[in-house]
């Protein structure tokens, strides 16, 4: 868990900016490939991540709502620009609404009493879950997948290397 703001702060910059190289890169075609028939589409996993963001307004912080609804839009670059949007309000209210004391207070989810640091903590690591998922979808979309955590495949070929397996 997050025991200091700028912390946190400094961690979902950098992993804001992996997201939105993902985002960006998605095609509104990609958008319609599923995990497997009848299961979630590439584009409501994409959605499901910006949106999520706002559920850390049920422990207290004020942010804008996501726009639309709870489907997905048919539009990637509607997905990424709300993205933008909710994922820096989120890094605001965090900033100007809570102190590094506040990070330790706890709100109970589902039975469970988490500090809100933990809550920060679990935002960070449930957008990285979904953006995996994207990752596999979008080479099964036939989209080029930007660099995440290191090079793609493609990233090694460019560079003359023989791509790690
Ligand atoms: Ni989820």
């Amino acid at each position: 868990m997050f025991a200091k703001i700028e912390d946190f702060a400094a961690e979902w910059t950098k992993e804001v900016e992996i997201t939105e190289n993902v985002l960006r890169a998605l095609s509104d075609d990609s958008l319609k490939q599923a995990v497997s028939d009848g299961r979630r589409t590439l584009g409501q996993i994409a959605w499901h991540l910006a949106r999520s963001l706002h559920f850390m307004t049920n422990l207290g912080l004020e942010f804008d709502a996501p726009a639309g609804g709870e489907e997905a839009p048919s539009s990637a670059v509607m997905i990424a620009s709300e993205y933008h949007r909710i994922s820096r309000d989120l890094l605001h209210a965090v900033r100007t609404q809570w102190n590094d004391a506040k990070l330790a207070e706890t709100v109970a989810i589902l039975g469970e009493a988490w500090p809100n640091g933990a809550s920060l903590r679990f935002t960070l690591m449930h957008q990285a879950h979904h953006r995996g998922q994207m990752t596999v979808l979008m080479r099964q979309a036939g989209l080029r997948v930007p660099d995440v955590y290191g090079p793609t495949y493609e990233s090694w070929v460019d560079q003359g290397l023989t791509p790690r397996l």
